[in-house]
């Protein structure tokens, strides 16, 4: 099926992803994946919150996760994509780094590719080329195993703009259209508190390039450390810095909390919308 018209991107407004795991760590049996009908469970009731985008994962990025293989993470996926196209108007995202995971996950339906590597493995930019999907280029420094161990930058905020910027253009090289193309600073991907710190308070200078810019920090290790609270308690904390990512105009926030995000994006919008009407006086 090719992407449908569900619109990701609306100028001025912060959409809403909602995160979707299909792993087995996110499983309380573990060892299984999540079945299709109650993924598609899940992601129903995101909607109904308020998501603009699913976030359909089957490979996990923590740092003690086994690998898997292609073949396993179409088996989890491709199954949940088809049916949440089937039935849901919204957008669906794929969080994978495989070439046959992303042109597999396509052709079911999803229409953004939300790649934590940035299309640096290997047949990936050939295989994201070859859809008309959005792209989300996120910034790693390391690998998932290693990468919180020493995390080191000159200077974060412009390492990681020229970073991106460097895989905007090898996209452009490939012929993927400047307009498929978001941001992400990659919160928590070898980075210290400070880091990520620095990168929320300014995330101008990514907004700068005039590419959207995606935000992840939902319920991750920065908030537990600011607030003190364990990941089941960090939803007050996350809101609050999906909010501060929206107030500097983050096209997208991944976020595993939809309702409490989507009040919190609704104060931020009505505000927004007072002080442009101000403006105009
Ligand atoms: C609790 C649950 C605490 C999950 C932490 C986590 C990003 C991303 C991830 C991100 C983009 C995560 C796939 C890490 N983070 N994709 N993916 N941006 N684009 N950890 O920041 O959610 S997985």
């Amino acid at each position: 099926m090719a992407s449908t018209c569900k619109a990701i991107l609306t100028p001025g407004k912060t959409r809403i992803m909602g995160v979707l795991n299909v792993t087995p760590d996110s499983f309380s049996d573990g060892g299984q994946f999540l079945d299709p009908a109650t993924a598609v469970a899940r992601a129903r009731a995101m909607v109904a919150e308020g998501a603009h985008i699913i976030d359909v994962g089957g490979e996990s990025t923590r740092p003690g996760a086994s690998p898997v293989s292609a073949e396993q993470e179409m088996a989890r996926v491709v199954p949940v994509i088809e049916a949440l196209a089937q039935e849901l108007e919204v957008a669906i995202s794929i969080d994978t780094s495989k070439p046959q995971v992303i042109a597999a996950a396509v052709h079911a339906g999803a229409s953004m590719v939300n790649d934590v590597r940035a299309l640096q493995e290997p047949g990936a930019l050939e295989a994201a080329a070859a859809t008309d999907a959005l792209i989300c280029l996120m910034h790693m420094q390391g690998q998932p195993r290693t990468m919180q161990a020493n995390p080191r930058y000159n200077a974060v905020l412009t390492d990681v703009r020229d970073f991106l910027l460097g895989r905007v253009q090898v996209c452009i090289d490939a012929g993927i259209a400047r307009e498929r193309l978001i941001l992400d600073p990659g919160f928590g991907f070898g980075k210290s508190l400070e880091h990520n710190l620095e990168l929320l308070a300014n995330l101008d200078v990514l907004q700068a390039t005039g590419l959207p810019v995606l935000v992840g920090v939902s319920r991750k290790a920065m908030i537990g450390t600011i607030t003190g609270r364990d990941a089941g308690e960090r939803v007050h904390g996350s809101v609050a810095a999906a909010v501060i990512a929206a107030m500097q105009g983050a096209a997208i926030v991944r976020v595993h909390d939809v309702a409490a995000t989507a009040d919190g994006i609704k104060m931020c919008e009505a505000v927004m919308a007072h002080a442009q009407g101000d403006e105009q006086e």
